[in-house]
């Protein structure tokens, strides 16, 4: 059983120093590796984007697991979608024949609209490693509000080009805590399933994995978390492991294993763009305008929706306005995304029939990272696959499921790296502020402080009973916890609050919701399997009572 007793610091008069030894005189060479010339992604083929004065029967916000869900759904049946995606098709490689940059070597692709990357992990060895990069429509979005930075894809295939593929579906167990309205039969039985199933979703294979080298930093994670007494599993993911296999072998372009997660996979990784996306295109009913972001949703006067849409250059400059009339429209845009529009339609009187619980129930997945440094005797591997494949599960007894997270730097950091994933009970709310014309979150970093002390439920032990201490340089200087950010924005239109049990918009028939921004500030674990599984089931309602 797991013993859920906090072990103390761990500190036990051990140097800090001692921890580290070995990577410092390295890390000017490898860990920061040094800047490159950007690369210069080709610009978009124009696919046929969205025309002013055009009249589609659906638009869809967003193409991110939502978004695709409802696209490819409504396609099989007969009905044509355009999808509207503020980020980039990411189908074009650069100067350096990829489409996607490392990320150790982040250029121009790397953010969204910035001049200098915001990286989750900041600093190393107590050093700020962020460096200046040339202002582009890139594939990260790094979006800052007051007490938190929220990270987000951006471009067709919105999270899943960004994510590390983690594909966990909740423990039955916890389902009534991640989604309280929702009949858990009908998930399990069907509509996890069939995302699973749409996602590609698989497991490592258990027997390559103890000999794999880029695994290493997993197996020392089993190790701590066994000899500690916590459960520890293998977590499924989308990337096609016989791909890394061949990686591991030499046989195939490296790409979970030359760095590629946070800023695109150019190989293996199983993304939208290769699963809902691309059976949606094949479809033929599917047309999508990338580069296009929706600034407004408003009853026509003739039925359905006038939709403005600004289109961007990679400057993200509007070029141009464009205004559309769709019959319904799906809010895909991701839980900020979807939350800021509709709060914003709100207030300002376009939508005003839409209900109080607008912007209302967002959580942060309870996200908290940290590092251990561990004995020089117990390396976790200079090849680090970017991919992880394993969690150490304490939610019942602690209240947080932690990644073994890889920290892929290209040298020995004997250091074990986690994302944890807590039962933080806090919620924020989204608001529209008529002084800036923005809509500002209310989240403030001191609400991270029960995710912490569910995480250390975890590594205060584990330190304990290894003798080791947590990492103080990756966050700051001499800061232990990654509590400013989140990987995992979840809420802002809750299911049968904001939206009915379906996501259809109080007050605006026609209207849907149908993304992260549906679900109640938490999934207990990783939350794309669970976004895709309740958009299937809503997209099939849907279709078969309003079409
Ligand atoms: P999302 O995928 O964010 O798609 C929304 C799309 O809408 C985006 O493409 C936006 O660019 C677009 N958009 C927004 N506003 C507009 C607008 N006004 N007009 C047009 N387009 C717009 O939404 N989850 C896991 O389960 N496992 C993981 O391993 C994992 N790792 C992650 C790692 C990172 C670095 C990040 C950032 C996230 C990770 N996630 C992971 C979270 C996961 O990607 C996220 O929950 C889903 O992508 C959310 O899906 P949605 O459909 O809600």
């Amino acid at each position: 059983m797991v013993d859920n007793t906090s072990g103390g610091t761990g500190h036990k008069g051990f140097s800090r120093r001692k921890f580290i030894t070995g990577t410092g005189s390295l890390l000017g060479a490898a860990a920061l590796a040094g800047r490159t010339a950007p690369a210069q992604a080709a610009a978009l083929p124009a696919a046929a984007p969205i025309a002013s004065g055009e009249h589609v029967p659906v638009l869809v916000i967003g193409t991110g697991y939502g978004g695709s869900v409802a696209a490819l759904r409504l396609a099989q049946a007969g009905v044509d979608v355009h999808m509207i995606e503020m980020g980039m098709a990411w189908d074009t490689p650069g100067s350096d024949g990829k489409i996607f940059c490392s990320t150790l070597n982040p250029d121009q692709r790397s953010y969204w609209l910035r001049t200098k990357t915001k990286q989750p992990l900041n600093y190393f060895l107590g050093f700020p490693i962020d460096r200046d990069i040339p202002r582009y429509t890139g594939i990260l979005d790094a979006e800052e509000f007051s007490g938190i930075t929220v990270y987000q894809g951006r471009g067709v295939g919105g999270g899943s080009l960004v994510n590390g593929g983690m594909a966990v579906t909740p423990k039955r167990e916890n389902f009534s805590f991640v989604l309280p309205s929702v009949n858990p039969d009908e998930m399990y039985d069907t509509y996890y399933p069939r995302a699973n199933a749409g996602l590609g979703v698989g497991l490592i294979d258990s027997a390559w994995f103890e000999s794999a080298s880029a695994y290493q930093y997993s197996r020392v994670g089993r190790k701590h978390a066994g000899r500690s007494g916590f459960p520890w599993g293998f977590v499924p993911n989308v990337y096609d492991w016989n791909y890394m296999k061949q990686e591991q072998a030499g046989t195939a372009t490296k790409s979970a294993l030359a760095g590629e997660i946070l800023y695109g996979n150019n190989y293996g990784k199983k993304s939208l763009q290769k699963t809902y996306i691309a059976q949606a295109k094949a479809t033929g009913r599917v047309t999508i305008s990338p580069l296009h972001r929706v600034t407004s949703v408003a009853p026509a006067s003739g039925g359905g929706y006038t939709v403005s849409i600004d289109q961007l250059n990679t400057n993200g400059d509007v070029t141009t306005v464009k205004t559309v009339l769709a019959d319904r429209v799906f809010f895909a845009a991701g839980s900020v995304g979807t939350s800021k529009l509709l709060v914003k339609l709100k207030a300002t009187g376009v939508l005003p029939l839409l209900n109080d619980e607008i912007g209302k129930g967002w959580g942060d997945n309870g996200n908290v990272m940290c590092g251990r440094a561990n004995w020089l005797w117990d390396p976790t591997g200079s090849l680090q696959s970017t991919i992880p494949c394993s969690g150490i599960d304490n939610w019942t007894a602690g209240g947080a499921f932690a990644e073994v997270a890889p920290l892929p730097v290209g040298i020995e950091t004997f250091a074990s790296f986690y994302l944890s994933i807590t039962k933080n009970p806090n919620r924020a709310q989204f608001s529209w502020n008529a002084a800036t014309g923005k809509v500002d979150l209310n989240w403030q970093t001191a609400w991270k402080q029960p995710g912490i002390d569910m995480a250390k439920t975890i590594f205060d032990k584990i330190n304990a009973k290894e003798g080791t201490i947590y990492r103080t340089d990756l966050f700051g200087v001499y800061k232990i916890w990654g509590d400013h950010l989140t990987y995992h924005p979840l809420g802002g239109a809750v299911l049968n609050k904001a939206t009915d049990n379906y996501g259809r918009l109080a007050g605006y028939p026609g209207l849907y919701v149908i993304d992260g921004s549906l679900i109640p500030g938490n999934t207990s674990v990783n939350p794309f399997v669970t976004i895709t599984a309740l958009a299937e089931r809503n997209i099939e309602k849907i279709i078969a009572t309003d079409l």
